[in-house]
């Protein structure tokens, strides 16, 4: 049985060509461009004769043998992009998934477990944290007051939310994607294995200080509220690097009040980042900068999300190597930087995540490009490893 090369690489340029205007490609979460490609999954299925499901807030499926059934396989990533970002983060594993689905149905393979294909919706969402969709599949979403404030600015009811919690029947998960890294390049590795996801733990920060006349408030009188969160920023920077690699920081989204080139600004609010293997030394690293910001600044400081790094399952590691063997596959063992549904699945079953090299490492970026042999080589192994799963009922 094997991957159709041609299909696979002709229906990521299909997707990929759903797209808003600009660099790259843009499909953000929740937006038309999001539902023409959720829209293209179910009509290309529908053209294999692959039974499809929506569920309450647009997550899509694609199921091969029998739905109904228990243990079931899935296989899962996402259809939506950072602003203009790539052609494989996401839709790789999509659009894997679904050859993966045609190969056995083409080969008539008696599967003694249903295996089904996910778009999981909101993978890059910022309103409501990332990973959304795979979250609320997951049934992992808390409906406190500040999400359900967010909430409001999202197409999504709460009760729409609660019913897409629909993991049941499933019990192991696969996700193919593009490392976002240099790790498989620099080594001449062609598979990475992924075995941990690193945590992220996010903070909504608002600076204030008082806006001005740029012309009269002389520099010794002013309360600025951008000075201010630049002190801070090199501060939260001081201290990330003093726990060392592999915790990250990043400042990625930043606005200034009122932003006018006339007014000394008055507020500025940005959303603090860290990522890191263990989720007491992220804490630390945020309680650190919440500490020195709170002494000396009049500041607001919440949590925005806090998703745990998460160990993945030793079954699918063991499957991966040994697919990877049999085939003559160069791989490693390797940790995930980047987060990806598989985080979320990993909470609540057997979850694997594959890794192919992209170049430079380039990833949340037009110049994002995977070589078409890994593309192949990913959704090889991904079917292989979906085999020996076929074999062990339930993922024991
Ligand atoms: O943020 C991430 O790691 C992922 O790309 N959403
Ligand atoms: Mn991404
Ligand atoms: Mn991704």
């Amino acid at each position: 049985m094997n991957i159709n090369r041609q299909r696979l690489l002709s229906m990521l340029e299909e997707v990929n060509r759903i797209s808003a205007e600009g660099e790259g490609v843009t499909r953000l979460a929740y937006t038309a461009e999001e539902d023409a490609a959720l829209d293209w999954f179910v009509e290309t299925c529908d053209a294999h004769s692959i039974e499809t499901r929506r569920d309450a807030m647009g997550n899509v499926f694609g199921t091969v043998g029998n739905s109904s059934g228990d243990g079931g396989i899935l296989i899962g990533s996402h259809l939506d992009t950072v602003k203009e970002g790539g052609k494989y983060d996401g839709a790789l594993g999509v659009v894997a998934g679904l050859e993966v689905l045609m190969a056995l149905k083409e080969n008539g393979e008696r599967l003694d477990r249903p295996v089904t294909v996910a778009a999981f919706r909101g993978e890059e969402a910022n309103i409501l944290g990332g990973t959304f969709g795979s979250r609320a599949f997951c049934g992992l979403v808390g409906f406190d007051d500040t999400f359900m404030e967010k909430l409001e600015q999202t197409p999504f009811t709460e009760r729409e939310i609660r019913e897409s919690a629909g993991h049941e029947g499933y019990s192991d998960y696969l996700e193919l994607h593009i490392e976002q890294g240099k790790s498989l390049e620099n080594s001449g590795t062609e598979i990475g294995i992924v075995d941990a996801i690193a945590g992220i733990r996010r903070l909504d920060v608002t600076v204030y200080g008082e806006a001005a006349h740029s012309g009269t408030m002389a520099m010794g009188e002013r309360d600025d509220a951008l000075t201010h969160a630049a002190g801070l920023l090199l501060e939260f920077e001081r201290i990330v690097n003093s726990f060392g690699a592999p915790y990250v920081g990043t400042v990625g989204t930043f606005s200034v009040h009122p932003n006018l080139a006339n007014v000394v600004p008055g507020r500025v609010d940005f959303v603090l980042e860290v990522r890191g293997p263990e989720i007491d030394m992220m804490r630390r690293i945020t309680e650190q900068f919440t500490e020195y910001a709170e002494a000396g600044h009049n500041v607001k400081i919440s949590e925005n999300v806090e998703k745990p790094p998460s160990a993945l399952s030793d079954v699918i590691i063991e499957y991966g190597k040994s697919v990877c063997r049999e085939a003559g596959v160069r791989y490693e063992v390797m940790m995930s930087g980047a987060n990806h549904d598989a985080n979320s699945l990993s909470s609540v079953m057997n979850s694997g995540l594959i890794f192919i090299p992209c170049l430079n490492g380039v990833s949340h970026n037009p110049g994002e490009y995977a070589a078409p042999e890994d593309i192949v080589r990913g959704a090889e192994v991904l079917l292989g490893t979906v085999m020996k799963l076929q074999g062990n009922n339930c993922g024991q």
